[in-house]
């Protein structure tokens, strides 16, 4: 079984494996570390990763990118449309609502989801994977933003489908940081705890997390974030310095242009790079549009001054980490910065002077999320045994369950809604709702902070029912909601509970069980206070199930121990049995694939990949067909000499020539099985010749042998 880890980031993915010996980071086709997250839509194929991004210049708008940044989004999503400005591509609005990006492929115009398009970059890094390990991958580990809602993590989630990946967790990035920093520590305290930041600021984002190590585990003590504050933020600041310059000194429009504008934008981030490491910095494009060559120059100051809004909000993630962790800046111990845009020295600076000490970079600042996502995969997965670590993961939203209902005090229905995670939980958790009803009844799964999320507060609503019910009496329903080990929500299952008091003799069986943390057979919950409450409330806040996630999820029992029943509703005087009768939940999802047309991107990332692979073949065959009409041509000029005839080598060389000069005309592009016969029919007239070397060279080794034995 495969154990790896992956890093997709907004520009840059990294593929990590768990060898014997450790983790290692893998090399692609290119022999890079790093493979671009891009997509190249072609005419006879698609070119994705590093072929991807080589394409980009010569045929823009097909060549996808962004792609973080388009999943489990909707279209008219403010943040989305503000990214779309920017790119070369067109998307438009899908039926339903969510983006739909636009591409000439196989000589049509095609459009595709965008988790479509994320499950061809998984594609590719599972075989980047694949190729190294020499086995198939299914098994692994995949990096997310904390910031990552519930239906963009299930957008990954059927990207990692469409690409035939099972992911045994969705792992924060920062969280993988702090995994791959602490497990190799050997000096983790015993009691006292050590506080580390770790800062990513990356491509399109910033994630902060503080986590307390003691030896042997982490704790995640807070997560913060700025969806939108990364390193292209920092290209866009002088991308739009320079077009603006550009227009007044060389009349010329760059935002016109899709090419220009994607030179000038490579050409900015190239020129921030620089200004990491140097006080001023030159900009020269050649032929940038209408054949005017620019020039351009800019100081360090004057970048710092002209990427002020940005920086000014660098600060807020850290303050906020800081305070939903509850601690002074001086119990931050130490802080790790990651992530290329973490190289900016003004960045460096805020940052240092905020947490008041020297920042350090003792992670591998690109390979760590990968190498740490590897890690995790290799504690969950059943193949690799790795050092008792625990990770106590928390949850960065706060989600509730809302239904419609009467409540203790306003006996009118309306709606109700009660938290039931909270912010800060733990990762994976359950927790169980009693409801009092007389029939089938809707709930929905909410963030409870709309501002955040902006209209799309709503992750799902559930049908719970139907169930036998007495008449004019109200059945005991329990709803289980689960946060799984990915930070998804969903509405678990629901139980239909009739009690039946019983006698039991009294043995000291009941004291046993009540220690057993089976939280089923003690899910013992008391009659509504008030005759007219529907809805047990203590159940959601106080008690939690979190029996059977962390072994479901192969994980260790101890890294999601559960919230803890309290002890005294567990013994019971007179025993009651209690029946339980599995009750019907239909969940629908607001967005997102339904499981037909997952199905279906399923077969049509299959089609697309054997297409790939058929166009990667046919140039495997002309290749082969162009080294043998060289590598035969030499050998008949050398070693093959002395077995050929003067005119049988005339006519063969001819023949080859003809072979050459109809690779680069009518045989440029012809089908894998032209090439292949094109091969046998020369070697229909080279074998022999070859043979006859062979032959004769053979004899020579046995002649030898001979003159050695004598
Ligand atoms: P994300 O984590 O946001 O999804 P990512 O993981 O692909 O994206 P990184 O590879 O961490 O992002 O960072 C890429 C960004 O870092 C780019 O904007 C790049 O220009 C910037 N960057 C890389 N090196 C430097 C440097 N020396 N100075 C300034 N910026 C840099
Ligand atoms: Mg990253
Ligand atoms: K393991």
């Amino acid at each position: 079984m495969s154990v790896v880890g992956f890093d997709f980031g907004n520009e840059n993915c990294i593929v990590a494996v768990a060898r014997q010996r450790g983790i290692d980071v893998v090399l692609n086709d290119e022999s890079k570390r790093e493979t671009p997250a891009i997509v190249c839509f072609g005419e006879k194929q698609r070119f994705i990763g590093t072929a991807g991004a080589a394409s980009t210049m010569t045929n823009p708008k097909n060549a996808i990118s962004q792609v973080k940044r388009l999943i489990g989004r909707k279209f008219s999503d403010p943040e989305l449309q503000k990214d779309l400005r920017s790119v070369p591509f067109l998307v438009t609005e899908g039926p339903d609502g969510f983006p739909l990006i636009h591409a000439r492929y196989l000589g049509e115009s095609k459009t595709f989801t965008a988790t479509q398009v994320l499950g061809m970059l998984f594609s590719n890094l599972k075989g980047i994977a694949e190729k190294n390990l020499n086995a198939a991958v299914v098994d692994c580990c995949i990096g997310i933003p904390v910031y990552f809602t519930d239906l963009e993590r299930r957008s990954v989630l059927d990207a990692a489908t469409i690409a035939g990946l099972h992911p045994l967790r969705l792992f924060h990035e920062t969280t993988a940081t702090a995994l791959a920093y602490g497990i190799y520590k050997t000096d983790l305290p015993e009691n006292d705890q050590l506080n580390v930041a770790f800062v990513d600021i990356g491509h399109s984002s910033m994630q902060v997390c503080i986590a307390g190590f003691k030896k042997g585990q982490l704790k995640i003590l807070a997560h913060s974030y700025d969806r939108n504050l990364g390193g292209r933020d920092f290209d866009e600041v002088l991308f739009q310095h320079f077009a603006a310059k550009f227009k007044v000194e060389y009349k010329i429009d760059v935002i016109q242009n899709a090419r220009a504008c994607l030179r000038l934008r490579a050409a900015c981030e190239k020129l921030k790079k620089v200004l990491s490491a140097n006080p001023e910095a030159p900009l020269n494009i050649e032929c940038l549009m209408e054949e005017k060559d620019v020039r351009g120059f800019i100081k360090r100051d004057e970048f710092e001054e002209i990427s002020a809004p940005i920086l000014e909000r660098v600060k807020g993630p850290l303050a906020k980490a800081l305070a939903d962790a509850g601690l002074a800046v001086d119990n931050v111990h130490m802080v790790e910065v990651v992530g290329g845009a973490s190289r900016i020295p003004a960045v460096v600076k805020i940052m240092t002077e905020f947490f008041g000490k020297e920042l350090r970079r003792t992670m591998n600042a690109t390979e760590c999320v990968a190498k740490g996502c590897a890690l995790q995969c290799a504690i969950l997965s059943p193949t690799f045994k790795v050092r008792e670590f625990q990770v106590n993961e928390s949850f960065p939203f706060s989600i509730a369950l809302t239904w419609e209902g009467a409540s203790a005090e306003n006996q009118n229905t309306t709606e109700q809604s009660t938290v039931v995670f909270p912010k800060g939980n733990l990762i994976p958790s359950f927790k169980a709702l009693t409801f009092y009803r007389s029939g089938t009844f809707p709930v929905d799964v909410k963030y409870t902070d709309d501002s955040e999320f902006q209209g799309a507060a709503k992750i799902s609503s559930a049908t719970i029912g139907p169930f036998q019910c007495a008449k004019g009496d109200r059945a005991k329903v329990k709803v289980k909601v689960r946060l799984n080990l990915h930070g998804i929500v969903s509405i678990e299952s629901a139980t239909l509970l009739e009690e039946e008091e019983i006698e039991v003799p009294v043995t000291n069986e009941p004291a046993k069980e009540a220690n057993k943390m089976d939280t089923d057979e003690h899910a013992e919950v008391a009659p509504p206070t008030s005759g007219e409450a529907d809805v047990n409330m203590q159940d959601a806040k106080g008690i939690a199930d979190g029996d059977t996630s962390g072994v479901e999820n192969g994980l260790s029992e101890s890294a999601d121990k559960p919230v803890q029943m309290e002890t005294d509703s567990k013994v019971e005087a007179p025993k009651r049995k209690v029946k339980k009768t599995n009750v019907p939940v239909v969940e629908s999802i607001h967005g997102g694939l339904s499981r037909e047309n997952l199905q279906k991107a399923v077969e049509k990332e299959f089609e697309m990949a054997l297409q790939d692979r058929i166009m990667e073949e046919t140039k495997d065959k002309k290749n082969a067909v162009e080294a043998y009409v060289y590598d035969m041509r030499n050998k008949l000029y050398d070693k093959y000499q002395e077995f050929v005839t003067e005119p049988e080598k005339d006519q063969f060389i001819a023949t080859l020539q003809q072979v050459e000069d109809w690779l680069y005309e009518d045989g440029e592009d012809e089908t894998k099985g032209v090439y292949i016969s094109k091969l046998e029919e020369l070697k229909k007239v080279g074998d022999p010749i070859e043979e006859r070397y062979k032959e004769h060279s053979e004899r020579g080794t046995v002649i030898n042998q001979l003159v050695y034995c004598i």
